[in-house]
């Protein structure tokens, strides 16, 4: 029996409004307009109230990677509600799932990586590193090191310390963030840039505003360094190539213990398991979320190196941390029968081989149309720049709306990507065929079109 009651769009709207405060929205505006209801998806389509089939360029919200309606997902989750719909992994206790899924979490990560603790979303994941970087440090006796280094507009999270981590600026004026011991260094955004640097150059020198940061503090003060492998709120922002390498020689000099932020990157939207496998780098600690389910029930986590995770069961005693949801059973059920159907249908190495350089290869040639002035993509995860003037470089006015204009553009001919500023990204289901990839490359030439006509008014 459906436990949603059958009501029309108008009514749906009018309840949302009055009752429903959303995440990242500015209710004036959103009552203005009313709220999109989405009520059903298949494959890569969303369908709204109205019946408008709109194909999913963002999977949900960088998740729903193996696509919608994959039944594999939704019948591990009845079957484990049956069996076991909820059980904590506190106090001695574990039940078959959560150990399943560690064993095969283990299988798909860098050898250094040998055990998982569970959290209920990337935010609740990255509060937990916070804690267990400081802990870690204080285990080794050196409890100065509590300073941890992240940059200018990362994404990683909501939650208090998460949202320190970060680098929204509009976020940590909100609430007094961020938290003690946590600084922020240059973005690797080379076309943000004055771009006087070739790419490699820049890449080299945002690294080591890393460096000296750590002179800066001193090294016996820092703790960590955290970054996602490519920026994904913040803009899809792809590091030069030189970036990481550098990175992580500083980590390795000053004994800085790496966190690659995961959650979007994590279990193939690069072509690769991991971000931190595209990048070759070897962090510490990877939290993930997200992809780990295809977003069909909420689960996160932390992978923790052997170099922590030691230290911690030999010397923590008890290690004062976790949610009621660490370790979901349903959640666990849902992760694995995800992270199967990705190896059975070879869904990563489709996106290295086949679809990812097919839509690549399009979306490059987007910057042949004249409001376009960057575009990037890595596997299936990539970005344009809508810009005023290529040659010089000029960018529209915020108030212009050039991005958002787009992206309503998009909407409104079927296809969702999502507007930051003036850049547009993308991030389809693993599972896009040429077919799709072609739709929403045409459409995307369209919205385009009526973006450069509306801004011409
Ligand atoms: N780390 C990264 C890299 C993320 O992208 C989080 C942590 C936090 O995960 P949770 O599960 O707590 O949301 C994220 C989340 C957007 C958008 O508009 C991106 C995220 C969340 C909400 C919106 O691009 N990323």
């Amino acid at each position: 029996m459906a436990a949603i009651e059958k009501r029309s769009r108008e009514d749906w709207q009018e309840l949302d409004k009055n009752h429903h405060l959303h995440p990242f929205t500015n209710h004036k505006e959103l009552h203005e307009q009313r709220s999109r209801i989405i009520t059903r998806a298949d494959g890569v389509y969303i369908f709204d109230a109205d019946g408008n089939r709109i194909l999913d360029g963002m999977s949900g919200l960088w998740c729903v990677n193996a696509g919608y309606g994959r039944q594999e997902l939704i019948t591990a989750a009845s079957a484990q509600m049956q069996e076991l719909p909820y059980y904590n992994n506190f106090f001695q206790c574990a039940h078959p799932p959560v150990i399943e899924l560690s064993s095969l979490l283990k299988e798909v990560s860098q050898p250094q990586f040998n055990r998982v603790f569970f959290a209920g979303s990337g935010s609740e994941s990255n509060d937990t590193i916070v804690r267990m970087v400081r802990t870690y440090w204080d285990l080794m006796g050196q409890p100065e090191r509590h300073t941890i280094i992240s940059r200018d507009n990362a994404y990683h999270g909501s939650t208090v310390a998460a949202a320190s981590l970060g680098g929204m600026k509009a976020m940590h004026k909100q609430s007094g963030l961020p938290i003690p011991g946590i600084v922020h260094v240059d973005q690797p955004y080379w076309f943000g840039s004055d771009q006087a640097l070739s790419p490699d150059e820049f890449g080299i020198v945002a690294a080591r505003s890393i460096e000296a940061k750590i002179k800066e503090l001193g090294a016996d003060k820092i703790a960590a360094f955290i970054g996602e492998p490519i920026q994904g709120a913040g803009g899809v922002i792809v590091p030069p190539d030189t970036y990481w390498p550098e990175v992580q020689r500083i980590c390795d000099e000053y004994g800085i213990l790496l966190i690659a932020d995961e959650v979007i990157t994590g279990f193939g939207r690069l072509g690769e398991w991991f971000g931190s496998d595209y990048f070759s780098i070897t962090p510490d600690f990877m939290p993930f979320a997200k992809g780990v389910t295809s977003g069909y029930l909420p689960l996160g986590g932390v992978m923790v190196s052997d170099r922590v995770a030691d230290v911690l069961i030999d010397k923590a005693g008890e290690f004062f941390h976790g949610y009621t949801y660490s370790g979901h059973p349903a959640s666990c059920a849902v992760a694995i029968a995800n992270l199967k159907l990705i190896q059975r249908d070879n869904l990563v190495g489709r996106i290295k081989d086949d679809i990812g350089p097919y839509l690549q290869g399009k979306w490059a040639a987007l910057a042949d149309h004249p409001l376009v002035g960057d575009t990037r993509m890595v596997g299936l995860m990539g970005a344009f720049e809508i810009v005023k003037s290529k040659s010089p470089l000029q960018r529209f006015d915020q108030e212009q709306g050039a991005g958002g204009k787009c992206r309503d553009h998009l909407i409104a001919n079927g296809v969702c990507m999502r507007a930051v500023g003036d850049t547009i990204i993308c991030a389809p289901p693993f599972i896009l065929s040429h077919g799709e990839a072609d739709e929403l490359i045409e459409t995307t030439w369209k919205a385009l079109d009526l973006t450069q006509a509306a801004l011409a008014e």
